[in-house]
């Protein structure tokens, strides 16, 4: 599949283009968009003699989307690991200096290629399972200049390999070390004019924060939200990840496109994601990997019909995953959610949680970002772990 002419993929079920699996589907591309799907005997006679993709019984989904992670940075936290895996918690690293700002230094260290040269192995992991798109975050610069520079270097991922790469600030990460216990200066000196630099050089999609104990409370975050408001930018939060701190009433409040990790989320934080219609991204690496027991409440979210994604998180510290596939196994191993819900988390609710409407389904009209695996069930993608089932990946047609 090389060209970008016409061309229709049929001979094996099609997830993602309705509520349940299209057995004996047919899919029609041109010029990298999906122009016709449906069942192969409704094929319209016009596309019969266009060049055919035989699927020989194998699943089209859609390419999958990683709605969060944190791939730009440098240096790794295998020691951390080594600490808490002797009995330090992830908040107790973070209080001691370690955490975030150490990613922070080794960051700083780093030129726009260094930054590259090092994501790369990372996005290429996370691609070969069928993945077309991903989020990627600032927030270890921490200072205007690297911060400008994890942008840039994200943005420049994709014109290295295919890929689309959507980006969001989060200055409001960690409180950096020259800034120790003055949150606030930090915000008005560094994290606000940061935000509008990398604004007027058109490098953010989305502006993000994390709140919690260790990092920033809720009116610190409020006048970052209250900055993008007036730039125009949908936000996002890391929030109720550690502990419950309101985090996800201001963030639906604000008109969040996604709040992100909630474990410690209530059932009202639920009803009020619901209102806000934001996406709740479960990120079950950072959960297993820092040995979190309360799962995120996923019945209330299902009961108030609130969208989950599922992402890697991808990052030095909470959650070095680097699999998409993995975080579905763990989302339904560890949180619940069925198969069919971890596959709409990394499909058609991811691409919400980034408030795009291009991609994530396989309907008429959207690009022809589409993934081919060799499994005959949706539930086989989530079912086995350690092993990569994709058998090719379709990207804007190609
Ligand atoms: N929550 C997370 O899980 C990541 N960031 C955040 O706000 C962790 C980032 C790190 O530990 O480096
Ligand atoms: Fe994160």
């Amino acid at each position: 599949m090389e060209s970008t002419g016409a061309q229709v993929i049929h001979g094996g079920a099609i997830a993602g283009a309705g509520p349940g699996v299209l057995s004996g589907g047919a899919v029609m591309i041109e010029a990298g968009r999906i122009q016709w799907v449906g069942p192969e005997s409704d094929l319209p006679s016009e596309f019969k003699a266009l060049p055919r993709h035989h699927l020989d019984g194998r699943l089209l989904t859609p390419a999958f989307i990683d709605c969060h992670t944190h791939i730009i940075f440098g240096g790794n936290r295998a020691r951390e690991f080594e600490l808490r895996l002797q009995g330090a918690s992830y908040e107790e690293v973070a209080r001691a200096g370690g955490g975030i700002v150490s990613t922070v230094s080794a960051t700083r260290a780093l030129d726009e290629a260094g930054l590259i040269a090092q994501a790369l192995p990372r996005l290429d992991a996370i691609l070969a399972e069928g993945v077309s798109c991903i989020e990627v975050k600032s927030g270890y610069g921490l200072d205007v200049e690297t911060e400008l520079r994890m942008l840039r270097a994200a943005r420049a991922l994709q014109g290295l390999r295919p890929v689309r790469v959507r980006t969001t600030y989060l200055g409001a990460h960690a409180v950096p070390p020259e800034y120790r216990a003055r949150a606030d200066a930090y915000i008005d000196e560094v994290c606000i004019p940061t935000l509008r630099a990398a604004h007027a050089e058109g490098l953010v999609d989305a502006v993000d924060g994390f709140c919690e104990g260790i990092a920033f409370d809720t009116k610190q975050i409020r006048r970052i939200f209250d900055v993008a408001s007036e730039l125009g930018l949908p936000v996002k939060l890391h929030a109720e990840q550690l502990s419950h701190q309101g985090g996800t009433a201001l963030a639906a409040r604000s008109g969040a496109l996604s709040v992100d990790h909630v474990e410690y989320a209530t059932e009202d934080d639920a009803r009020l994601m619901a209102a806000s219609g934001s996406v709740a991204v479960l990120l079950p690496g950072a959960f297993y990997a820092i040995r979190e027991t309360q799962a995120p409440p996923v019945a209330a979210f299902r009961k108030h019909g609130v969208p989950m994604a599922l992402a890697t998180d991808c990052n030095p510290g909470s959650s070095p995953l680097h699999s998409l596939l993995l975080a579905m196994n763990m989302g339904c191993t560890l949180f619940r959610l069925t198969p069919q819900e971890a596959l709409r988390g990394v499909t058609e609710h991811a691409a919400r949680a980034l408030g795009l409407t291009d991609t994530g389904r396989i309907a008429a009209g959207l690009r022809a970002d589409l993934a081919i695996w060799n499994v005959e069930t949706p539930a086989e993608l989530s079912y086995r772990f350690g092993i990569n089932p994709l058998h090719q990946r379709i990207f804007g047609g190609i």
